[in-house]
């Protein structure tokens, strides 16, 4: 029997389910990207918003191309169980937050109408890095930005708000970009002056971008987390997330009109994320992607083998302490050492399997955040990274197809560069000026020097 609505009185008695009555809340937030992330995330903190309290939160989920999400949750009424997981045991919940889900290219008029109805506040997106049809330069690609990307459906919806004198959106991006509400502001200017510039106005003085640090480790699920969730439940549930219990939200406090009291619920709300945002990235996502490549190449499956294996441990250490933390300026109250300690004990969660295949998936778009920056920053003070440069080798190796097929927007471009540039040129020819990689950190001869080296030693 699948988990729906009809379902909820079959639930053993210890699986907790949704505090309030969906049917009389309404949609307030229309959501980009509903993967398995923003179920184990933004959503929860909904649900507890609205078990708490009055407010029409529900949200709208919206696949911008894929059935796969709105086939698993419309015969589940929406609903799905979360779990979480630590070498304690496990603990599930139904979630209720999730109203629908729509494939944006199949139904166009039916988003365009919850952007732009009067109760909707909030459109939220985890579209992935690759998502903000980002070039090289971090400028808008408008040949990536088409009809079908969130930028088009957007644009749509602004115009509908403003002919009808609705207020604008908040836009909140939840995605691993570094300031990604600053990011997310200046590509929407970009697309509206091109391709609706009658709309820039109103976009600037209506609609905000809060920036915001996301993280919860969430792995995609499997079929047997799919049994066992079906043992726990006594139901079946394709639309299941697993994840660790921790948990984090900081928000930049810049809405543009009502929200949800998400505060009281493990947000926080707060002036300045960048210093958050920055420690995580570098530091979290920073050593997640070393040990991808690194640890792929030791033959290693999970993040849990490979932070346990002594040949990389020390390393991950070395890239989080002395490499990214020494290169942030903490906020008040910020502990860098005790964040680098409980990332630590996170990666060693055993019973999440977490895959580093996944990963590794697109490291074009992920590691200039996560690692050039912090080179670019030690550069400047004539400082080495020898374990980020490491690491870089390792992705190298990668994307030469070290590991198997390359899951990457980029696969195939910096296959060719590859081919042509070989282990003496491919520093230069993907990270120096104008190039695929280019970024604020110019690669030294020493840096290059030390990239070679450590390509030629595997
Ligand atoms: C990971 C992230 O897949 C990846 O690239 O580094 O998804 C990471 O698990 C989350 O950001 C944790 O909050």
């Amino acid at each position: 029997m699948r988990l729906s609505a009809a379902q909820l009185e079959a639930l053993p008695a210890n699986i907790a389910r949704p505090g309030y009555d969906r049917d009389a809340r309404g949609i307030g937030i229309v959501h980009f990207g509903i993967g398995a992330f923003h179920r184990a995330h933004m959503a929860a903190y909904t649900d507890n918003a609205m078990a708490a309290g009055a407010g029409d939160w529900r949200i709208l989920g919206v696949s911008l191309r894929s059935p796969a999400v709105r086939d698993q949750m419309r015969l589940q009424d929406g609903f799905y169980t979360l779990v979480e997981r630590s070498a304690g045991g496990s603990k599930a919940r139904i979630i209720g937050a999730v109203t629908d889900v729509l494939v944006a290219s199949e139904e166009r008029e039916r988003l365009n109408a919850a952007l732009a109805a009067p109760t909707t506040h909030i459109a939220s997106f985890t579209i992935t890095e690759k998502g903000y049809c980002r070039a090289p330069d971090g400028s808008l690609d408008l040949a990536l930005a088409d009809d079908h990307s969130a930028f088009s459906y957007l644009a749509e919806a602004f115009a509908r708000r403003k002919a009808a004198a609705l207020p604008g959106l908040t836009l909140l991006s939840c995605d691993n970009l570094a300031g990604n509400g600053a990011q997310l502001k200046r590509l929407i200017g970009d697309y509206l002056a091109a391709r609706a510039p009658a709309l820039v106005d109103w976009f600037e003085g209506q609609c905000t971008c809060p920036s915001t640090m996301v993280d919860r480790i969430v792995p995609a699920t499997t079929d047997a987390d799919r049994a066992d969730i079906e043992s726990l439940i006594g139901l079946r549930d394709e639309a299941a997330v697993v994840t660790e219990p921790f948990s984090q939200w900081v928000i930049e406090d810049d809405f543009a009109g009502p929200r949800p009291a998400w505060e009281q619920h493990g947000a926080q709300i707060t002036s300045d994320v960048h210093a958050y945002e920055t420690a995580k990235l570098r530091m979290l996502n920073g050593a997640h992607s070393a040990l991808a490549y690194l640890g792929l190449k030791r033959g290693h499956h999970y993040v849990h083998q490979a932070i346990a294996d002594p040949a990389l441990a020390p390393l991950i250490g070395q890239l989080m302490r002395e490499e990214a933390a020494a290169s942030l300026t903490p906020a008040p109250g910020q502990d860098l050492n005790a964040y680098a300690d409980a990332l630590i004990e996170r990666f060693n969660n055993p019973a999440l399997n977490h895959r580093l295949a996944q990963i590794a998936m697109d490291g074009s778009q992920k590691i200039p955040q996560r690692w050039l920056e912090t080179l670019a920053f030690h550069q400047a003070h004539g400082r080495q990274c020898p374990a980020i440069l490491s690491s870089l080798a390792a992705w190298l190796g990668h994307i030469r197809g070290d590991n198997g097929a390359v899951d990457d927007p980029l696969a195939r471009a910096l296959k060719a560069v590859w081919d042509q540039a070989g282990t003496d040129g491919i520093v230069p020819a993907l990270f120096g000026p104008a190039t695929l990689m280019a970024s604020g950190w110019h690669p030294s001869d020493a840096e290059a020097a030390f990239i070679r080296a450590a390509i030629c030693a595997n």
